[in-house]
Parts: structure tokens; sequence; C-alpha cells
């Protein structure tokens, strides 16, 4: 153990104690600190006994234990107990120590934090963390961002303990961990991050609930497919993990079936969501992803609407292999959809917040480590690596050809889901979104006269240069002024 440690790690629950023990697996001393010290007493006892490992009683002894620059990584709940802590850290930094935040804390968060710090010489950064327990302990995915004059101290220990990809020649040596940007560019694109992972898990759901519920396959036929999946481009950790779920058994029976039908959240996909509406970036996968966890939550009130309102009966009387395939299209197309849907958001965030960011090696950050990892982002970093400037993913011809490739499919799937009252919020949202995209002459002309109709909001003509504003009086009624608010 050296004398002095490379860094600390605050807050001894599932994450700060896996990644202290990562760290200390890759050469580093690590000093460990929880608010509750009979935690750091205990750890230091169990789990850490004999590894690189100190533990500190108190803020002062913290600090005296490590190495200059100071690096002390908080990975406590996320926010009134980082800046809480960070209150009590202050009067006791110097110029020039760095104080990073691990954990899912809000990106405006981390903006403010980033900038408040730097009035006082303290470099911060915001680093999302992504892959659990586990992978904290064994290789997480980080995205940090902040004060870029940070990176250059904290990045020997983050890219040595991050998930690694293949190089050319097939050895695990690039790290999932990059400088993504300024500020809270890293907290931005690890809760977009969670939103596609929203996306990524409801995708999944309503491909098994139309094999369940229209074709009527069992548990053990749905592993199956899954199974093959595995070998397809759906290739990604949530399925395999799918395939394992559908394959427990609880007195042999699938445990799955045994689950109740509600799901919780804790909140990144909403913010997501709330985060596209204010940015006005159209993100309708996750948005239903989030509304379908809503709706899932309303249990009672489904099973009584599940008696009292009808819909038509559920018939299948097609090829289910073929079906099956049409599915796998379905779930690709939607995926996506909602991939070409997340970066965009990043670009508009990058956009509104001045940020540079490099969507590649974003794509390679999530490659693995993290829950949303799969075989698939390695063709989304090729095309922002040919095209770093793409409006959006679907125009890459990659991705271009597959939607080309599986859009019939995935018609296909929705109009059976559709006249057989199957829903899938996520996979049509998708649909309707790549439709949308694609049409170059939208209603919006019909919509923009309701609104000058209504509220003299003005409109832009075919037929006159962009940027000239007319208003009518449709009515013969209304005067001939105009709002002065004209929002596109
Ligand atoms: P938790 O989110 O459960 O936080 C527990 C830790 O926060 C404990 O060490 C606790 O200290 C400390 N803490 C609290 Br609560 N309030 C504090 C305060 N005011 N001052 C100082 N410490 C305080 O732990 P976690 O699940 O390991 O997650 C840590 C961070 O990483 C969170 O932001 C989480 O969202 C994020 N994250 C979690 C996961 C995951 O899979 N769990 C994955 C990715 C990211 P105490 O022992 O004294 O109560």
């Amino acid at each position: 153990m050296k004398a002095q440690s490379d860094i600390a790690v605050v807050g001894l629950a599932v994450m700060g104690e896996n990644l202290i023990l990562n760290m200390a697996s890759k050469g580093f001393t690590v000093t460990a600190y929880n608010r509750s010290y009979h935690k750091v007493e205990s750890f230091l006892a169990g789990r850490a006994k004999d590894k690189s490992i100190r533990g500190a009683d108190s803020i002062e002894s913290l600090l005296a234990s490590l190495s200059s620059p100071r690096k002390i990584m908080l990975m406590v709940k996320s926010g009134k107990p980082v800046d809480d802590f960070i209150e009590q850290l202050l009067p006791h930094l110097d110029k020039g120590d760095i104080v990073i935040d691990g954990g899912n804390s809000q990106f405006e968060d981390s903006n403010r934090r980033t900038a408040s710090l730097g009035e006082k010489g303290i470099l911060y950064v915001g680093a999302g963390v992504s892959g659990g327990e586990e992978g904290a302990l064994l290789g997480p995915s980080i995205m940090p961002g902040g004060n870029p004059d940070a990176w250059p101290h904290v990045k020997p220990i983050f890219q040595a303990i991050s998930a690694k990809v293949k190089d050319e020649n097939g050895e695990l040596t690039v790290p999932c961990c990059d400088w993504v940007g300024e500020a809270g560019a890293g907290h931005f694109v690890k809760m977009v991050h969670n939103g596609i992972e929203y996306g990524d898990m409801q995708i999944i759901c309503e491909g098994y609930l139309i094999m369940r519920d229209l074709l009527g396959m069992s548990a053990d036929e749905i592993q199956a497919v899954f199974e093959q999946w595995k070998q397809t481009e759906l290739s990604s950790y949530l399925i395999d993990i799918t395939a394992d779920i559908l394959a427990y058994k609880e007195d042999g029976e699938a445990l799955v079936e045994k689950i109740l039908d509600t799901a919780g959240q804790k909140g990144t996909g909403k913010w997501t969501g709330v985060t596209a509406l204010h940015l006005g970036v159209p993100l309708t996968l996750i948005g239903e992803a989030v509304f379908a966890r809503c709706l899932s939550a309303l249990k009672d009130q489904r099973v009584a609407a599940a008696s009292a309102i009808s819909g038509p009966a559920k018939t299948f009387s097609g090829d289910k292999a073929v079906f099956i395939e049409d599915l796998k299209h379905a779930l690709l197309g939607a995926k996506i959809v909602s991939y070409a849907q997340g970066f965009a958001l990043i670009q508009e965030a990058a956009s509104e917040y001045s940020w540079k960011l490099d969507y590649g090696s974003i794509a390679m950050m999530w490659r693995e480590g993290c829950i949303i990892r799969s075989v698939f982002l390695d063709n989304i970093k090729q095309a922002y690596d040919k095209h770093p400037d793409l409006d959006n993913l679907m125009l890459d011809s990659y991705f271009n050809d597959m939607l080309a490739k599986s859009q019939t499919g995935w018609r296909n799937v929705i109009a059976a889901a559709t006249l057989n009252g199957v829903a899938m919020p996520c996979i049509s949202a998708a649909l309707s979104y790549f439709d949308g995209y694609r049409t170059a002459d939208l209603p919006a002309n019909l919509l923009q006269a309701q609104r000058d109709y209504f509220g003299a909001h003005t409109y832009e003509r075919k037929d006159k240069p962009r940027g000239e504003f007319f208003h009518t009086n449709w009515t013969g009624r209304g005067g001939n002024t105009s709002s002065t608010t004209y929002d596109v």
C-alpha cells in the first residue's frame, strides 16, 4: 500500500465498495470513507482486508491521506447528499483538488457544481457510472464530464477500472471510458443511457407480450426465440438476460409468469423524457417506455378495465416462424429509432450547452460494462466516425439499409398487434417516428392554419421564402393584427 492514497471514495454502499475493490485490484491505493463510520470498519475487516485500502474516520484524515492533487470521489445518494457533502469538504480543499461525483446526478446539478466549484479553483467531475454492482467491481462504463483540467489526473484511474472493448488485434484494451465533455455532459450522456435502457427493456417486453398473447407461446418457446436472437444483430446484454430470465424455473414453472406486472422506476427515464421536452427533441420511444411503466402501475384499474372494456379477440392464423422473423425486424427497427432519438437528444444538448462531443466515442463507452451494451454500438461508432455531423442515425447507410430490410416485418407486426388489440407502445411509436421523419410534407400546414385561425400566430408559406410570416383573417370577423410569437 502506498504511503498516500491515489483517490478517496466516499459512500460505502453497493457502488462505492465495489469501485474501491476494483481500483485496489488495479494497483491503486484507496481511502474509504462513509458518513456512518461503522461501515468503514466492517469493510476494512471484511472485503477490503489485506488490500491497498485504508479507512478514514473524518474529512480531515480523509484529505490528509491523499496524494496531490487530491481526488475525492462521491458515491452517495444523488441530490442533496452530494451538495451537503461538498459543503463539508469545501473548507478543507485547496485549489486544484478534484471532486468527482460518480452518482446518478442530474446534469443540471453537474453544470451548476462545475461552475460554482470552478470559481473556487476546485476541479469538478460529474461522472456517470453504469453497470450496477458487478460492473463497479469488474469494469463499469464510465462517462466523465466537468472541468477538463481534471481529466489528466482522473484518466489513469478511470480508464484502468472501466470495462474494455477489443482493439483491432482482438486485445481487450479500449476502455469504455473517455472524456465526454464540459460541465454536465457526462451526466447528460449517462441520463440518455438510462433512457435508452428503458426503451430497450420495453421493446423486449413488447416482443415477449405479442409472442405470449397473440401467438400463444409458452415461456420456454419464447425463451428459445430469445436464445436465437442472441446470435443476430439484436445481440445485447438485455437480450441475454431475458433468455436467462425466461429459462428460470420455480417449482418447475417459469418464475417470470408469477411476477406481478407493475414496473418500478427511479426517475432517470423520466428525466430523459422531460429533458427532451425542454429541448424540443422528439424522443417518442423513451417517452412511451416511461409511460408504459406508469400504465403498468395502474394494476387495479387495468384488471377492472379488462372485463369492462372489450376489444378484438386475439386470433393468429399465419405462419408463426415468419411472424417471429417479422418480430425480430420490428425490434430491430424500433431499436434503431430509439438510438437515433437518443443521439439526436445528445446532439441538441451539445448545441444548447456548447459541449463538444464525440458521438462515436460515446457509443464505445456504452459498448461494454453497462446495461445497454450490445454489438449494435459498433455500428453506431462507425456511423459517427464516417460522418461526425450526421443529423440522424437513420440516415447512415448501414442503418438506412437495415431499416429498409426491417420495415415490412415491422409493419406486419404493428398491423397484427393493432388488429388484435395487443399494446406495443414503443415499437409502434418508433414506426410513427420513422414514417414521420421520412415524410417531406407533414400536416403541420393545417396545424399552422389552426393556430393562425384562433390565435393569429401567423404561418410561413410554401410559395414564399422561409422567414416571411403571414396572417389571414379567416372569418372576416378578426382584425389583421398578428401575434408576435412564432415558434418552430
Ligand atoms: P445509495 O444511493 O443507496 O446511497 C447510499 C450511500 O449514500 C451511503 O454510503 C450513505 O451513507 C450515503 N449518504 C446518504 Br444516503 N446521505 C448522505 C449524506 N447526506 N452525506 C454523506 N453520505 C450520504 O448507494 P449506491 O446504490 O451505491 O449508489 C451510489 C450512487 O451511484 C447513487 O447516486 C446511485 O444513483 C448511483 N448508481 C447506483 C447504481 C446501483 O446499481 N446501485 C448504479 C449506477 C449508479 P450512510 O451509510 O451513512 O447512510
